[in-house]
């Protein structure tokens, strides 16, 4: 009795599910329904998603899932799909790996300088930043006409309900939102001439956003009304919703999977100089907090690598790399140059050539050099994030598909110098559900809803091994400290 089953649309890089969620008093139980690739697609005019294959993905596992009190979507960041005069998208989504953006931020910073950009939006630089995007798009036919930009998530809640809106924690990442005012940053848009007429109305996670349209309900066989609900549509607004903090306690996070996101869960954006150089960004999180962190290449490394090699078995490659000895040859995991696809194993080796450390050879070094790059990475933003928002910490949460790796968990442990606790593997669904959950009343505050985490999730402790200056010694070799 008083259990309810919401199912959580959470859309990764690399695939796609639909996980249903059944929440109690007292638990939280999810299950998958169905997963399914996301696969790039590359074509002539550059890398794009395959939004009408995800969307495809999304019914299957709406079917799959059967009867629920709700949905909710989210999904990666700052990608976006435009809709003409009659709303119909126009063309595939561009993928944020794709080259459009090469050298189109430097014109930006022509307008508006970086430093002021920083303290309008409080958004680390990173190429595929929505407002780069928008302004590499600008001057194409597509884009003219297009009337309507729609984040992804927003764009499939869109098809699924007909109503559109621009959900708040992923609108943060367009770099055209002031983390103060929580609202549009109408300042920069309009010296730099974005349109924000383009963009659907914001929502907050929580609100109600419609129902799934007759077409839906008929393709899926659910019987309505079923609601749709908006929530933390950023997956990583969504999986840091999910970090089982117990009350009180003093915590950073990392969110892994393909990318890393490591820092902090504060009350207010840091919009320093020193916060801009060290490439922190401020997104908004739920109840008016902000998620101030720092992107990190992540398991997009290995993953590549994997499909380099035709895919070899992961649980193989990891055993093996668990022998290989710690800290032989690392690289900066915080790298632009590893963000495009292709050829991963020799750009990781080459790497380690040009800064003079052995060029590991195997696949089990490979991998244990990533492995270690990685918990290098952690180690350093968690450090920096403390120092620049002058908030300690005594435990490092670690969610995501990366809780499954126990070596990259042991190793962020080690190279932190402080306790790791690992908690969902699917901690964007998990957030996903808890807030759709929370806005039915079944949940209370953000305190309240990881009372129940803590109180429902298996967690898993990693203590430290002690002997962190060898992680200190190996930033220096790197030149990052
Ligand atoms: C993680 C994520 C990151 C964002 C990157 C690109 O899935 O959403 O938070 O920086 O993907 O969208």
């Amino acid at each position: 009795a008083g259990v309810k089953s919401y199912a959580a649309v959470d859309l990764g890089a690399s695939s796609g599910r639909v996980i249903v969620g059944r929440v109690g008093p007292d638990s939280v139980q999810l299950s998958e329904a169905h997963r399914f690739p996301n696969r790039p697609v590359r074509v002539p005019e550059g890398l794009r998603w395959d939004v009408l294959a995800l969307y495809g993905g999304v019914l299957d596992g709406l079917r799959a899932a059967g009867r629920v009190d709700s949905v909710g979507v989210d999904g990666w960041a700052v990608d976006y799909g435009l809709l003409d005069a009659d709303g119909a998208l126009l063309g595939n989504p561009v993928h944020y790996r794709d080259a459009r953006t090469e050298g189109v931020a430097e014109k930006v910073w022509a307008t508006v300088p970086a430093a002021e950009l920083y303290a309008a939006t409080g958004i680390q630089y990173a190429p595929f930043n929505t407002l780069y995007q928008l302004t590499a798009a600008r001057s194409t036919a597509q884009f003219a006409r297009a009337r309507r930009v729609l984040l992804v998530p927003d764009l499939l809640t869109y098809w699924l309900t007909g109503e559109q809106g621009t959900e708040l924690t992923n609108a943060s990442t367009t770099q055209l939102i002031d983390p103060r005012t929580r609202d549009w940053s109408y300042e920069v848009a309009g010296r730099l001439g974005v349109d924000l007429g383009l963009f659907a109305p914001l929502r907050q996670p929580g609100d109600p956003v419609g129902t799934l349209r007759p077409e839906v309900l008929a393709e899926t066989g659910l019987s309505g009304p079923v609601p749709v609900t908006a929530v933390g549509s950023h997956d990583t607004a969504s999986a840091v919703a999910a970090v089982p903090a117990a009350a009180g306690e003093r915590f950073a996070y990392i969110c892994t999977g393909t990318w890393s996101l490591a820092g902090l869960e504060l009350p207010a954006p840091v919009l320093t100089d020193e916060s801009r150089a060290a490439n922190f960004t401020n997104e908004l999180g739920l109840d008016g907090t902000v998620r101030y962190l720092r992107n990190i290449m992540g398991l997009w490394l290995l993953q590549e690598c994997v499909r380099a090699w035709g895919e070899p078995d992961l649980g193989v490659l990891l055993r093996q790399a668990a022998t290989v000895p710690t800290l032989r040859s690392v690289v900066d995991a915080g790298d632009g140059a590893f963000l495009a696809p292709g050829r991963m194993p020799e750009r990781i080796a080459q790497a380690c050539r040009a800064s003079g450390q052995p060029v590991p050879g195997t696949r089990a070094e490979i991998t244990r050099c990533i492995l270690d790059s990685l918990a290098l990475a952690h180690r350093r933003a968690v450090l920096a994030a403390q120092r620049l928002a002058d908030h300690p910490v005594d435990v490092v949460h670690l969610v995501g598909g990366g809780t499954r790796n126990a070596l990259l968990c042991q190793l962020t442990a080690d190279a932190c110098g402080l306790p790791v606790v690992a908690g969902a593997t699917e901690a964007a669904a998990l957030g996903n559900v808890l807030v759709q959950a929370r806005a039915h009343g079944l949940v209370g505050d953000l305190a309240a809803l990881r009372r129940l985490l803590t109180r429902t999730q298996p967690l898993t402790r990693y203590t430290p091994r002690g002997d962190t200056g060898r992680w200190r010694a190996a930033e220096d070799r790197l030149g990052t400290r």
